[in-house]
């Protein structure tokens, strides 16, 4: 059982963001090595994987301060079946230098159970906490996350992870169609172009937070200790 507290004002862009223990969880996208470390699927689509480093440390804290209270924990993988019977044809166009199912350095790009479609050791689930492995971009799509939220009656949706315009962005809306109250923690979250990682940040505190809110760490922390 989680630690209850009365709703907290949590200091966010553009207003404040009603955290609402018990009713709100921690959405992790896609701390995967493919992304994270040379040798994967981000590598693979040429782009320094380094850039993406500095949310590592943040998510971590943040995993820690959701461990601590009790709260839930959502974690995803972007993965496709072995047989990529669940890889649209369209997602293996282009020219990478490896496609998904390709044998890379880390085992098959971006398949279900290799070595690196893992989650980095210091983002890694733990027992009982939520994982979802996922075949789109989003978060809900093609996955059972919406009737897992809907049964633990969760109603706010804290995000991180990677990237800030691909998976986190895509989910967030996802969620927002849904109903969802949704909040991104700025330093937890990286892209491998900061220019993308600041759009992204922008167009989801526009038009009065359109889609959700976005907050410093700090102010998560302090709010919530
Ligand atoms: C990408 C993701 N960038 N997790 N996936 O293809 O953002």
């Amino acid at each position: 059982m989680g630690i209850e507290m009365d709703e907290v004002a949590i200091q966010a862009l553009p207003d404040a963001f009603p955290f609402v223990p018990g009713k709100t969880a921690l959405v992790v996208i896609d701390m995967q090595r493919d992304f994270i470390e040379p040798g994967g699927f981000g590598a693979a689509l040429g782009n320094d994987v380094s850039r993406l480093q500095p949310a590592i440390e943040p998510v971590a804290k943040l995993l820690a301060l959701f461990r601590a209270k009790g709260w839930p924990i959502v974690h995803t993988r972007e993965s496709h079946l072995p047989d990529l019977s669940d890889c649209p044809p369209a997602k293996r166009k282009g020219k990478p230098s490896l496609r998904i199912g390709d044998q890379g350095k880390m085992g098959r790009i971006l398949v279900r159970g290799e070595p690196g479609n893992a989650i980095v050791p210091a983002c890694a689930p733990l027992p009982g906490e939520i994982e979802i492995d996922k075949p789109g971009k989003g978060a809900f799509y093609a996955t059972a996350l919406g009737t897992i939220l809907d049964r633990k009656g969760i109603t706010h949706l804290v995000f991180a992870g990677v990237t800030t315009e691909v998976c986190v962005q895509t989910s967030m809306r996802e969620a927002n169609d849904r109903g969802y109250v949704c909040l991104v923690v700025e330093e937890a979250t990286e892209s491998y172009f900061p220019e993308y990682k600041a759009a992204a940040l922008s167009m989801i505190r526009a038009q009065g937070g359109i889609v959700g809110r976005t907050a410093k760490l700090a102010d998560l922390e302090k709010a919530l200790a």
